[in-house]
This record gives C-alpha cells, sequence and structure tokens, in this order.
C-alpha cells in the first residue's frame, strides 16, 4: 500500500514538510507480526544468555546521533556534483531534513551547523523549529578552510596557525563568532577542524605553526563558556598534501591539553592513514578523560566520507568495544558529541543518512552484547582464541529486530527505508523546492 508523504504543517509557515505520525504507524501494521515473531525470537535466546535486553534497548533509545547540516545534498568530492533534486537551499529546509530522519529513525535527534554556511537570520524562529521537530543544536563547526565573501584576509596560507597575526585574528575572532551562534541557539560545544599546513617540504617551519596554533586555540579558549567542549579535530594530509598542522591524535591531545579542562580530541573515521588502529586511539584517549566527539564515516582509501558501516563493519564494532568499555569504566571522560560526516554523490542522501544511523544502531548494539566480564577472565588467562570467539559471537548476532524494536518503541519506522520511499518523500522535496535547489558545502 502507498501513503502520500506531505502533511503540509506549518508553524508559523516554517515547517511545510513534516512525516504525519499515523502514516509511521500504518506503515508499521505491515510488518508488524514479522518484528514480533523476530524480536522475541533474539530476546528469549539472549535473555537465556545472562543479556538484559531491555538495557540494551534503552541504552539504544539514548544514542541520538547529530546531522551535518552540510550532508543533506550531494557533495564530498572536489568534481561534479549529481543532485537528486529538492536539496535544502537554506537551514530551515536543512532542518526538515533532519526533522524526517528524525521521524522515522528517532535517533538523529540534533544537528550540528557550520557557520558561516547556516547563519540564522531569525533566532526565535529556528529554536521554534527545531523544537517542533525535537531537535537540538549538537556542536558547531567554525570553517577557516575557505576565505569568506569581504573578508580582510586570506586564508590561502593558514588559519589559525598563520604567520601574519592579522590573520590568525581574524580566525580566532570568528571562531568566538561562532561561540556566539551557537549560545543562542542552545549549543553547548565548538568544533574546530583546521586544513592548516603546508603542501611542499620547506613551505613551513613546523614548529612555529603548532605554537601559533596553540596561542589561538588558547584566546577562543578564552571565550569558551564554562559548560561548553572545544573538540579538536585532527587529519593527516588534505587539502595540504605534505603536512597538517593536527595531524594526528597526538597533536590534537598535546593542544587541547594546552589549553585546558574543557578541551579535547575529535574522532572522525576517515582522518586515519591506511591500516591505523583506531579503536586503539579511542580507547586510550577515553582512559585519559580526552576524547570529546566522534565523526562517523568509512572509507577505503582516505578521507572518502562514505556511508558508515558500508566498507568496514567489524572495525566499527571493534570501536563500539571500546567505546562501550570506555562508557562504563571511565568516568572521567565526558559524554561524546556523536555525529555523522559523510557526504556523497551517487546516493539520495537521507537514505544514506538512515543507512549511516542504522549502521551506528547495529555496531553499537553488538558491542552492548560482548560479555565484558567473560572477556576479562580469557584476557588474564591469555586464552586468545576465547577472546575472539567471544567478540566475533557478539558480532555475529543479527540484532536487526533490536534497533526495529528501539524504533517503533520511540515512534520510529520499523523499516526508515521502506517507509521513506513508500512515502515518497523525495518526491515532495522536489515538489516543495524544485530541481534546482543546493545545498552548501563541500
Ligand atoms: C574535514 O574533512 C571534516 O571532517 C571536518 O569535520 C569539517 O568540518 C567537515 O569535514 C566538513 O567539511
Ligand atoms: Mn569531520
Amino acid at each position: 500500500m502507498k501513503y502520500t508523504f506531505g502533511g503540509f504543517y506549518s508553524i508559523k509557515k516554517l515547517i511545510s514538510v513534516k512525516i504525519k505520525e499515523e502514516h509511521i504507524v500504518k506503515l508499521n501494521k505491515n510488518s508488524l507480526k514479522n518484528h514480533i515473531e523476530n524480536f522475541d525470537f533474539l530476546a528469549n535466546k539472549l535473555s537465556k544468555k545472562g543479556h538484559n535486553v531491555s538495557d540494551i534497548v534503552s541504552k539504544l533509545s539514548e544514542l541520538q546521533v547529530a546531522i551535518p547540516s552540510w550532508a543533506l545534498g550531494a557533495g564530498g568530492t572536489r568534481f561534479g556534483r549529481f543532485s537528486f533534486y529538492g536539496e535544502p537551499s537554506n537551514l530551515e529546509q536543512k532542518l526538515e531534513d533532519v526533522g524526517v530522519l528524525q521521524s522515522l529513525t528517532q535517533t538523529a535527534g540534533a544537528v550540528s551547523l557550520h557557520i558561516p554556511w547556516d547563519i540564522p537570520s531569525d533566532y526565535n524562529a529556528i529554536i521554534e523549529q527545531a523544537d517542533a521537530l525535537n531537535i537540538k543544536f549538537d556542536s558547531v563547526n567554525s570553517n577557516t578552510f575557505q576565505d569568506q565573501k569581504y573578508a580582510i584576509e586570506t586564508y590561502k596560507y593558514g588559519s589559525l596557525s598563520n604567520t601574519s597575526q592579522a590573520v590568525r585574528e581574524q580566525a580566532i575572532q570568528h571562531n568566538l563568532d561562532v561561540i556566539n551562534i551557537g549560545n543562542k541557539l542552545g549549543s553547548k560545544c565548538l568544533t574546530i577542524w583546521l586544513a592548516d599546513g603546508s603542501c611542499f617540504p620547506g613551505q613551513n617551519n613546523f614548529q612555529t605553526a603548532f605554537q601559533n596554533t596553540q596561542d589561538s586555540l588558547k584566546n577562543i579558549y578564552m571565550g569558551l563558556p564554562d559548560d561548553w567542549k572545544m573538540l579538536i579535530e585532527y587529519k593527516p594530509y588534505e587539502p595540504n598534501l605534505y603536512s597538517t598542522v593536527i595531524r594526528d591524535w597526538g597533536a590534537s591531545l598535546m593542544l587541547a591539553n594546552g589549553c585546558g579542562d574543557k578541551a579535547f580530541t575529535l574522532v572522525d573515521l576517515g582522518h586515519h592513514l591506511p591500516n591505523s588502529n583506531i579503536e586503539q586511539i579511542v580507547s586510550i584517549l577515553q582512559l585519559k578523560g580526552k576524547l570529546g566527539g566522534f565523526h562517523f564515516n568509512d572509507s577505503k582509501y582516505g578521507d572518502d566520507d562514505l556511508t558508515v558501516g558500508s566498507i568496514k563493519p567489524y572495525a566499527l564494532f571493534l570501536i563500539f568495544n571500546e567505546l562501550v568499555y570506555g562508557m562504563e569504566n571511565n568516568p572521567q571522560n565526558p559524554d561524546l558529541n556523536w555525529m555523522i560526516d559523510a557526504s556523497h554523490n551517487v546516493k539520495d542522501p537521507l537514505e544514506d543518512l538512515i543507512q549511516s544511523l542504522e549502521a551506528i544502531q547495529e555496531a553499537y548494539a553488538k558491542a552492548l552484547l560482548i560479555d565484558q566480564a567473560e572477556l576479562k577472565v580469557a584476557q588474564l588467562n591469555n586464552d586468545v582464541v576465547k577472546c575472539q570467539e567471544i567478540l566475533q559471537g557478539a558480532y555475529r548476532t543479527d540484532v536487526r529486530s533490536i534497533l526495529e524494536k528501539v524504533r517503533l518503541s520511540s515512534g520510529g519506522a520499523l523499516s526508515p527505508i521502506n517507509a521513506y520511499r513508500s512515502l515518497n518523500i523525495r518526491d515532495t522535496l522536489i515538489k516543495e523546492r524544485g530541481k534546482n535547489t543546493v545545498a552548501t558545502g563541500l
């Protein structure tokens, strides 16, 4: 059966696209019996093994992952962009898209804005719209990797690390402005990613660039409200191809330590050289109380920004194993800011994000199935085979009916992708916005 999505719903005319709850309920009815059978079978099996299934369901329901405002259109390439049409062309429309994701998945209850791409023109209206869609403002991202219209100084040779004090001051001021914008929206976190570095040997003095960055970050940190976090993201290369100032977790951690207790390292899964052991990085940062946030994506070669879990789902599971361990054993580490940082050209961006959200939940659910006490005993006995059996036993469990249960109990769709397609959401967005809209982003 097909339902037309659209319920042209309006809060001061701000939300023109919102999914009606009754449409989701109707669609769920079609596969409810199947879901109940699958869930009961799994829950029964897991309970016999000593798992507390309702605890797993409630932990999964609490996981809310921010959607980046720049992933809602075609992107992820410096070559041609091929649109799926109906892309959001302003902040209001971006929130509508996140609202669609949240209605269907109930795990996308936050948005991460990039400034200056997403400066609100009417703060009260945007806050009202976000409230109505059940969306919070997660970390705000600064942008000193592009020159802005009317900017006096250029970031061609770096921003916070630049040898020119005037450039550094402009970049510091931009970050302070971003904090101010975030503050008005209820955000509590600033994410800084720097493109700064060099393309050729000898172009930069590494020590001067690092020291300038530290000093600039300290200046920004001084403007950070007490209840805020500052996240310092690292990346080994691109757009600079010889050296990057904040190239790895070590550099990020040194800079965070140099700033203070509210500064943390942010791990973006795509920002590692091939074969890096990301789970180990995650683990040690939590031990030191310095893991602040996470950008999820997947990759084959570099910072490919592909759908989460599409290439290396086992690696994602191993990362979640460490995250679960850290969340349970490292009270010195703060709650994490979770965000998807993926975007590309060949899938409908909303379907892509739905798949990413599910992959994150799936890896988390499987990690929650690892019997940590049993693993500890196997580790103490140096029973390497048993350790692998425990991890892979959890990984091989088909947890999809648990994810369905999580969504069903919070009003989401049993199958978000099927619901998205049955409700003809992309067609409605195209009708509303037209074909030639372009979303801001890279
Ligand atoms: C850089 O590659 C990055 O991962 C940073 O998080 C940016 O802010 C984001 O992508 C969007 O361009
Ligand atoms: Mn990122």
